[in-house]
């Protein structure tokens, strides 16, 4: 750790207040260049714990740049983990509202509910399978403070991964009905296809992504708990919207997501 309590604390109500009233910033790492990974984690575990105080339930986990889409459209080489809080929730079919956003993108995600904890180090593929209760859709909307969308890893870390707004599908699969590798994706926006891909485009398996979250929350010695909802991370490059679009993604075998932006 580079950065003192004090510090951790002001950048995590820096970023949270950024979030809140729809205000982009400068990337952190610009004024703290010296903090580590430990720091840029303990900021976002910061966010969570004034959130949780304010009475809003952690949904979910998350991860991040796990696919090669991903990876390239940010610059980026390493998946990165964060948390979905209940007020970020909307439902299927409904309404976004813009103005409570910054510049906000939308990505499809193949995501899990667990019904066994998971505990790294050593957690693989066919640990998370066993421990996968059903596979559900969702949309992501991230919304990254940071201006322009520009991020280093540290700063998108202490910005809890640009998580902004989730959707998640209303259709279960069990995990042994799917392959979870050739499940096809396709993202519309306003009817026109504009992304498409197949689970195998995050790190290989999707699943993948859990047992990467598993087996780093297990070097902090902490598990991912039975019942958690998990995002493994958007299979395409996300899609800039704007009031008045309408975004509709299109999983096999799992319905359709959708969601108006006004
Ligand atoms: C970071 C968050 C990425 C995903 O699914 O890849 C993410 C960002 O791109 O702003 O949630
Ligand atoms: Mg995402």
């Amino acid at each position: 750790m580079q950065l003192d309590q004090k510090t951790i604390a002001a950048l995590a109500e820096h970023l949270e207040a950024a979030e809140l009233n729809a205000r982009d910033v400068t990337k952190i790492t610009d004024d703290h260049p010296q903090m580590d990974w430990d720091d840029a984690y303990a900021i976002q575990d910061e966010l969570r714990r004034r959130k949780e105080a304010r009475g809003h339930r952690t949904a979910g986990l998350k991860a991040g740049l796990t696919s090669f889409a991903k990876m390239k459209q940010m610059g980026v080489d390493v998946p990165v983990f964060g948390f979905v809080s209940d007020y970020m929730s909307r439902p299927d079919g409904g309404e976004i509202r813009t103005s409570e956003l910054i510049h906000p993108k939308v990505e499809a995600e193949i995501c899990i509910v667990t019904k066994a904890p998971l505990r790294g180090p050593g957690c693989h593929v066919g640990a998370v399978l066993a421990a996968t209760d059903f596979v559900v859709p969702a949309v992501e909307i991230i919304d990254s403070r940071y201006r322009d969308f520009k991020f280093d890893l540290k700063s998108v870390i202490a910005d809890n991964t640009s998580a902004s707004r989730f959707v998640v599908g209303s259709r279960m699969r069990s995990v042994d009905a799917l392959d979870l590798r050739t499940l096809g994706v396709v993202l519309e926006k306003n009817g026109e296809i504009v992304a498409m891909a197949a689970g195998a485009a995050v790190l290989g398996h999707p699943l993948t992504a859990v047992a990467m979250l598993a087996n780093h929350l297990g070097q902090r010695g902490q598990e991912i708990p039975a019942g958690t909802f998990i995002m493994t991370g958007g299979v395409t490059e996300a899609i800039a919207v704007a009031a008045g679009d309408h975004i509709a993604v299109r999983f096999q075998d799992l319905g359709t997501v959708s969601m108006r932006f006004v």
